[in-house]
């Protein structure tokens, strides 16, 4: 038994006094003896087992359906620690007001001790965290997006380390829900909430907050990034990552259906949402998937845009917040397919009645990673893929072309701090609003922006065969607002040239703000786009552009002496350039 876990447990069922205590040990058995009791209290209710063998649909209450950022807290003991984009409370008083809440929160339930791996099992890349919940919900979705149970405690032994997350239900009040971090004791408090980021404390909470902390003192990266494994013509593969904010298509990109497999050009996934990347002694960045599921978006997700994600989710997997007929069928807006006739909406309400969406925007699938159709095989190799192109992108309706290459390391690591985009139902809070989102991770990093901002550019440093840089975007719109680019599979377009690029073998033109291609040096047959279009498409407007060098000017302020001098540089540079 490991002391430092066995005494946490203690003090855990001290403070919330919890009626029983449950170790999972991740075994069929386990779940098969859980599963009754959630159908029985409704935690889950069956789909049609015939259509979506061991699927199960869940409600979250209607006032808990997206990541909360403005209850989320980095807790460091200097405010500054925890930067001007964070929000901070100290630890004391976090564990003083928080741990008022917990006192006796889980008298009357179960409390499920869920150990886990981040990483593939007995990879000396991956981590182990252990989560406290009073959520058999939480305990079926850990199961699906990492490894858990028995096979952790195998790995953590007598004397290894964890991420302890302590989690509670509570009352599912607004006013008393917090998701709270202490980076400096790598420790997890969530309460109040039932739903998916605020919860599931392996994925958001220790992957990305705790662990971009970790990465910073420890000389390796936590980023939220898909990785995508790409075969051209010859067999060769190249392994990208690409940073986008939630909801904004990662999940359709790493499982890209290629409509040019014929020609030789494929995609395989490796990950759908977090990468943990470390300079390999090549001197190149290697990376690993730490999940092992997908939690993705379902509105949207249709056979047209991304036919593995439902193949994926076809069996053994959790459906949060969708719409469901009289005969356990779920549904979404943008499935593709015509609602039933009779419908409940994602509320309960039936018949749904067609005023608002039957599912919530942010409903969700929690699917196991290796049922998709197009993982990779590399997936769970213990080192991880080697990295070519590292890829940052977002929503942006102006402004961005379709594709551009940095000019060097730092010039990319600004482009990924000034990325901006659209914000989604994924969090709480207005969409559509344009923020400022530097590589997706606004919501997600641990500690000083500025500071990570500067571990980024050390990283390029250090790494003596650093991933190439670019920058996508798929969301360009016309006047009237109707995007002009087909997308979903037609990515894999720019995916060409960006690996044409990497092998030299691609043209472009050099503009102010980097290398857009040559219309011609994009694979452009079969698509029915104009050249118009296409023009349109990479076209750098100089007037928007200095504009949004106004605009870079305040964001930056925000970081104040934290900015890394490189980046003050980088936009001095592009000024210039500009004119
Ligand atoms: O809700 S999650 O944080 O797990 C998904 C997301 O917003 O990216
Ligand atoms: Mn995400």
């Amino acid at each position: 038994m490991n002391a430092k876990l066995q005494r946490w447990v203690d003090e855990c069922i001290r403070l919330t006094q919890p009626d029983n205590v449950h170790w999972c040990d991740g075994s069929e058995e386990e779940y098969e003896k859980m599963l009754p009791e959630m159908l029985q209290k409704g935690i889950l209710t069956e789909l049609n087992q015939k259509e979506y063998p061991g699927c199960y649909l869940h409600r979250t209450h209607p006032n808990d359906v997206a990541r909360v950022e403005n209850l989320t807290f980095i807790c460091t003991s200097k405010k500054e620690d925890a930067g001007p984009t964070n929000n901070w409370m100290s630890p004391a008083d976090a564990k003083a007001k928080v741990g008022e809440m917990f006192k006796g929160s889980m008298k009357g339930r179960t409390m499920y001790v869920i150990p886990y791996i981040m990483g593939p099992a007995g990879s000396p890349l991956s981590k182990i965290g252990v989560e406290i919940s009073d959520s058999l919900y939480v305990v079926a979705n850990m199961r699906i997006m990492t490894r858990m149970g028995q096979i952790a405690l195998d790995q953590l032994g007598e004397d290894g380390d964890f991420v302890p997350g302590l989690h509670s239900t509570g009352e599912l009040d607004p006013n008393r829900r917090f998701i709270l971090h202490f980076p400096e004791e790598s420790l997890i408090w969530s309460y109040g909430s039932g739903y998916g980021g605020n919860v599931l404390l392996g994925k958001k909470c220790f992957s990305l907050r705790i662990a971009s902390f970790m990465a910073r003192k420890e000389g390796w990266m936590a980023e939220h990034m898909l990785i995508l494994e790409l075969e051209d013509p010859s067999g060769k593969l190249t392994w990208m990552a690409a940073a986008f904010p939630s909801a904004c298509g990662k999940t359709n990109l790493a499982m890209l259906v290629s409509p040019l497999e014929n020609e030789g050009y494929k995609v395989r996934t490796i990950g759908d949402d977090i990468a943990w990347l470390r300079i390999g002694e090549d001197g190149r960045l290697w990376a690993i998937n730490p999940e092992a599921g997908f939690f993705g978006v379902l509105p949207g997700t249709s056979m047209e845009t991304n036919s593995s994600a439902l193949v994926t989710a076809k069996s053994n997997s959790i459906y949060t917040n969708v719409a469901v007929s009289d005969n356990g069928m779920p549904w979404w807006e943008g499935m593709g397919v015509e609602p039933p006739p009779i419908l409940t909406d994602w509320l309960g309400n039936r018949p749904w009645n067609g005023e608002k969406p039957a599912a919530h925007p942010n409903s969700r699938f929690t699917a196991p990673a290796r049922q998709c159709p197009c993982i990779s095989p590399r997936w769970e190799d213990p080192m991880g893929v080697p990295i070519s192109a590292i890829i940052f992108g977002g929503r942006r309706a102006k402004l961005t072309p379709l594709v551009y290459q940095s000019n060097s390391w730092n010039h990319g690591v600004f482009i990924g701090a000034t990325m901006a985009s659209e914000t989604t139902s994924a969090a709480m809070g207005k969409s559509g609003v344009l923020r400022r989102d530097p590589m997706a991770m606004l919501p997600f990093c641990g500690y000083n922006m500025g500071q990570y901002f500067d571990h980024w550019i050390k990283m390029g440093v250090k790494a003596s065969n650093p991933p190439a840089i670019f920058h996508v975007n798929w969301f360009r719109q016309d006047k009237n607002g109707k995007f002009i680019w087909p997308g979903f599979g037609e990515n894999i377009r720019p995916i060409i040239w960006m690996l044409d690029r990497i092998n030299g073998k691609a043209k472009g033109r050099e503009t102010p703000i980097g290398t857009v291609p040559t219309p011609d040096s994009l694979h452009m047959e079969g698509l029915n786009v104009s050249n118009e279009t296409l023009e349109q498409l990479l076209s750098i407007n100089v007037e928007d552009w200095k504009a949004e060098t106004d605009s870079i000017e305040k964001h930056f302020q925000t970081f104040g002496d934290d900015l890394p001098s490189e980046l003050s540089e980088e936009l001095i540079a592009l000024k210039k350039r500009l004119g």
